[in-house]
């Protein structure tokens, strides 16, 4: 299979690289992009070693550096069911990429470590012989990048050297990435794999709820939503999707035929503007971190709230946010701890309305920057069980696993709804039993009457559809945004009512360059250092002495970044602010 001939002389590494270690982290592999095309080569040789481990199936690869600046860019593997690259070859994508010798380090891996997949795959091909001969499948796509096209090139041109075949799909998300390869690999039961039937399935879902909410002059929510694209690929996705709604007849669904408000969305930071940069000054990273509206906010010229939510620069993650007009425009952001209480207190209600609540069980997954509120809140107002696991999305899709529901979402608002294979099946069942029990019925008296006035009916209704609007692959700030929407819109909520749940802590994230931010060790889910030995006391000790009764402080090293960030929280800003420093002067 590796013929030393076939490898390119084009993408080799350059000689700076030659003693430096990078290594695929929590986002893959991230650096300026001009200094990627080499390394991107070498990923298109391990996508096609990963798709043969799995018996041809595809693989995935998107290009982004999702909310990182516009000059970086990146590349993630995705394994065939839509989720990130197994933990297993996060090493050997590490040691291809950091090899001063490719041919021997792809002989040694394909020798060794992946001996048994190779010779699999070989013997197969031999007994292939005369009908059709199986090769590595690999699907790509990338952001809006500048940098994007080049180093789709280098990816391509190192897939084509182990014979892969390659499907572009050129400008998407990386949520839709990932949606494509599951319904690839699963024979279309996920979906279809092209963006029609991404939206297809979306919409069609997101219309089966919206059409049963009786939306009445009382309630208070907000039908106007405005998203912030972060001028990336965002902006263009939503502004799709919404087409999509708005032209959707209300003839086609199950409604009463009373005049039903369409959500509009009225996107910004669309990058159309020749000053529009991607993630600058705009997108949820920005606001979540700086604590305030993104640029270019269209403001409401009558005094009325207005509903506002920003993506990152590859969609995959949702913050939402409003100014009140009353409190001098306070800025109020809603996060993913927020998203996830939402989502989880909703999810809770529907299982106990469809009484399935002692069959299938809920948890909601947190890292170490939930707001501590949002902790409290869980566990002690909702009584559902949170975890707390280490940043970085796949540990927290590993532990929502391991629930029936799973919610999970990082404070920075990347997050989905997981599903497991029993609670799938009791829903899909109960509500396969609920449509043939109502065969007999008339289609208005059906929806109108038999479904919408009875708890169980309707609570298996909008959990059957409901589950049908998530991304179940990874978090996907589209799917999220309907999703949320559905759900303040059948609460009749406003967004300020949303806010209201619980309120947050001050908080503030910090962060601090030192010589070698791996020196710092942590456990406890990151909660607390290990190394150096005697920084844990001093951060204690900082805590306790702050005269604020809730202070909470960790720091650790950024998986993204060359950088140790830093997180305090207190009762008031001006003492979290006054934690946050003390603490990165510990770091220093
Ligand atoms: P690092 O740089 O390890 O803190 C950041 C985010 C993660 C995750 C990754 C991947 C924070 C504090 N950290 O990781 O949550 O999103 O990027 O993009 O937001
Ligand atoms: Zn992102």
């Amino acid at each position: 299979l590796v013929n030393s001939k076939r490898i390119s002389e084009q993408y080799q590494k350059p000689t700076e690289f030659m003693d430096k270690t990078i290594s695929y982290g929590t986002a893959g592999f991230r650096t300026k992009a001009d200094e990627l095309d080499w390394v991107m080569y070498r990923m298109g040789l391990l996508a096609c070693l990963r798709s043969i481990s799995q018996k041809c199936q595809y693989i995935g690869c998107m290009i982004t550096a999702s909310h990182n600046p516009e000059e970086d860019n990146g590349c993630k593997l995705v394994d065939p069911m839509g989720d990130m690259l197994h933990e297993s070859w996060e090493s050997y994508a590490t040691r291809l990429v950091n090899s001063n010798n490719l041919q021997d380090t792809l002989k040694s891996l394909c020798e060794n470590e992946l001996k048994e997949f190779i010779e699999e795959f070989e013997n197969d091909q031999k007994a292939n012989r005369l009908g059709r001969v199986q090769r590595p499948n690999i699907v790509a796509a990338y952001d809006t990048r500048p940098s994007s096209e080049a180093l789709f090139k280098a990816f391509k041109t190192g897939l084509e050297a182990l014979d892969g075949v390659l499907v572009n799909y050129g400008l998407m998300t990386t949520p839709q990435l990932h949606y494509m390869v599951r319904c690839l690999n699963t024979n279309s039961s996920y979906g279809e794999p092209n963006e029609d039937g991404y939206f297809d399935k979306l919409t069609c879902a997101f219309f089966k709820i919206w059409s049963m909410i009786e939306f009445n002059n009382n309630g208070k929510y907000e039908s106007d939503l405005y998203v912030d694209g972060s001028n990336g690929i965002g902006a263009d996705k939503i502004k799709k999707l919404s087409r999509l709604i708005s032209s959707v007849s209300f003839n086609d669904k199950p409604s009463n035929g009373s005049s039903q408000p369409v959500l509009n969305i009225h996107v910004f930071n669309d990058g159309k503007q020749p000053s529009d940069k991607l993630n600058h000054l705009c997108g949820a990273d920005f606001v979540k971190v700086q604590q305030k509206p993104p640029n270019n906010l269209p403001e409401s010229s009558d005094g009325k709230l207005r509903k506002y939510c920003s993506f990152d620069g590859d969609a995959d993650r949702i913050v939402y946010y409003y100014l009140d007009k009353s409190e001098k425009n306070q800025f109020y952001l809603l996060d993913g701890d927020k998203i996830s209480t939402l989502v989880a207190t909703h999810f809770r209600e529907l299982l106990e309305g469809a009484q399935l609540n002692d069959k299938i069980n809920l948890c909601i997954v947190q890292t170490a920057y939930a707001n501590g509120s949002s902790t409290n809140f869980i566990e002690n107002i909702m009584k559902i069980k949170a975890s707390c696991v280490p940043t970085g999305v796949k540990h927290l899709h590993h532990e929502a696993q391991k629930f029936d529901i799973g919610v999970y979402f990082e404070a920075n608002g990347h997050g989905t709804i997981l599903l497991s294979q029993k609670a799938e099946s009791i829903i899909e069942e109960r509500y396969a039993d609920l449509m043939k029990k109502s065969e007999e019925l008339d289609e208005s008296v059906l929806f109108n009457d038999w479904i919408k006035n009875d708890r169980v009916r309707y609570s298996l209704y909008v959990l059957k559809h409901l589950k049908d609007c998530i991304n179940q692959t990874v978090g996907d700030a589209i799917t999220d945004l309907l999703v949320v929407e559905l759900i303040m819109a059948m609460k009749h909520m406003s967004i300020a009512d949303w806010n209201q749940m619980y309120t947050d802590l001050p908080s503030r994230q910090l962060k601090v360059k030192i010589k070698d931010r791996n020196v710092i060790r942590t456990y406890d889910a990151e909660r607390r250092v290990s190394q150096p030995a005697e920084l844990q006391d001093k951060i204690d000790n900082l805590v306790k002495s702050s005269e604020a009764k809730m202070a909470r402080s960790f720091v650790r090293p950024s998986g993204t970044e060359d950088v140790v960030r830093v997180y305090a929280e207190a009762d008031t800003q001006e003492l979290t602010d006054k934690l946050a420093k003390q603490v990165c002067q510990l770091v220093y």
